[in-house]
């Protein structure tokens, strides 16, 4: 290892961040150590193929070790044993819908799961700097447009346990002096987003629909609006805080709302073809309480970072959508491989 390199430790490393966060560090010259759930060696790795290294290579920079949020020596003894100089904390259970059928455990990981790594950073005396994947979710039916002084009033499980990490990560900040940000995203998206989010399982259903080998997708409500951005951009603005001077709180967002049923509209006329036709209603997929309108101001994160997100929506859909469609030929047409890993 070289006396000048970086050490980064990412939770949720196999996530839709957290795999563009391990490329962009590794770029960057980081030595990167990310925690993976015994579970997700399937599911979840695919996202990391890219970037894969052999094992116990002389230049290896990658490195993945099993673990859990919900599992407090693991992560006690993993701080202390590579000393990071940056821990990024993206673990979550991050579904909102399914949050409220899992409350209990969506608070176990998203919220105590928090406190556990920084309970592990002070246990280990690590005085690593400290980011948390916090999430527009908190303002839930705050009206637009949200900056880091709109009032929190959140809508799911989900978003009162982000409400519990985020005061966590200010309560350790003006408790024990720890270089600790929370950055507030909006949604943000990619060819990598987990499958059941909206805009994933609407260009996937556009690209089987457009093959024909589907006709029809449920939804819940189209008449919510919501800030998306495209992911890449959103994991350099969570490195550009950890980089600060002084640690502080910062929402990251395009400061353009959408509604739900224009990213559908737009989706399938990129395949030439008619959304009324092809999307039902399902209840099932409503919450019980909704987040009608997120639109963020970031210009704190523009003053301060330098930050700004460049991808529009529309341009982010038509690419969501090419991106599916050339998986699911390279699928049908056995293109599609990965390398073995263990
Ligand atoms: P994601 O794709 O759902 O990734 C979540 C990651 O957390 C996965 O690697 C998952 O591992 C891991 N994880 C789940 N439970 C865990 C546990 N008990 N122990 C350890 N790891 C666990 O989410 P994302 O979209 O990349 O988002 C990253 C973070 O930002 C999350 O905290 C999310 O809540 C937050 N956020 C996301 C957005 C957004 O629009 N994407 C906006 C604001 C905030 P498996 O592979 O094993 O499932
Ligand atoms: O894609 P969604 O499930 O994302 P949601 O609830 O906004 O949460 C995402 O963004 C948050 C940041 O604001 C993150 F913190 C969180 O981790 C996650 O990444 O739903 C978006 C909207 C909702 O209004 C939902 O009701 O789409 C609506 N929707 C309509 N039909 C649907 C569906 N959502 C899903 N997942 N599936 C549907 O069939």
């Amino acid at each position: 290892m070289s006396a000048t390199r970086r050490t980064a430790l990412i939770t949720g490393i196999t996530g839709q961040d957290g795999s563009y966060l391990a490329e962009l560090l590794l770029d960057k010259g980081y030595e990167v150590h990310g925690i993976v759930r015994r579970s997700s060696t399937i599911s979840g790795n695919s996202r990391l193929d890219g970037i894969y290294q052999a094992p116990n290579t002389p230049d290896q920079t990658l490195f993945l070790h099993y673990g859990d949020i919900t599992d407090a020596s693991m992560l006690t003894n993993i701080v202390r044993d590579i000393q990071p100089d940056e821990v990024y904390n993206l673990a979550a259970q991050s579904h909102v819908r399914v949050s409220f059928d899992i409350p209990d455990y969506t608070g176990n990981v998203d919220a105590l799961g928090t406190i556990r790594l920084l309970e592990a950073l002070r246990a280990a005396d690590c005085n690593a700097r400290f980011y948390q994947a916090s999430t527009s979710e908190l303002f839930g039916s705050t009206p637009p447009p949200q900056n880091e002084d709109t009032r929190f009033h959140p809508r799911s499980p989900y978003a009162v346990a982000k409400v519990y990490s985020y005061w966590a990560v200010v309560n350790y900040r003006e408790a024990y002096g720890l270089h600790a940000s929370n950055g507030i995203l909006f949604n943000h998206e990619s060819e990598r987003r987990g499958e059941t989010f909206v805009t994933r399982k609407v260009t996937r259903a556009v690209a089987r629909i457009a093959a024909g080998i589907q006709d029809i997708v449920y939804m819940g409500n189209l008449n919510s609006i919501r800030d998306w951005g495209y992911a890449p951009e959103y994991v350099e603005g969570m490195w550009r805080m950890v980089q600060q001077d002084t640690p502080d709180d910062y929402v990251l967002a395009t400061g353009e709302g959408c509604v739900i049923r224009d990213f559908v509209q737009v989706a399938f006329e990129h395949a030439g073809l008619d959304w009324e036709k092809h999307v039902r209603h399902d209840s099932r997929h409503e919450r019980p309480a909704e987040v009608d309108a997120l639109i963020g101001d970031a210009s704190k994160a523009k003053e301060k970072l330098g930050w700004e997100a460049k991808t529009h929506w529309r341009d982010l859909a038509k690419h969501m959508v090419d991106a599916d469609r050339q998986l699911l030929d390279d699928q049908l047409s056995g293109r599609h491989v990965r390398p073995d890993q263990d």
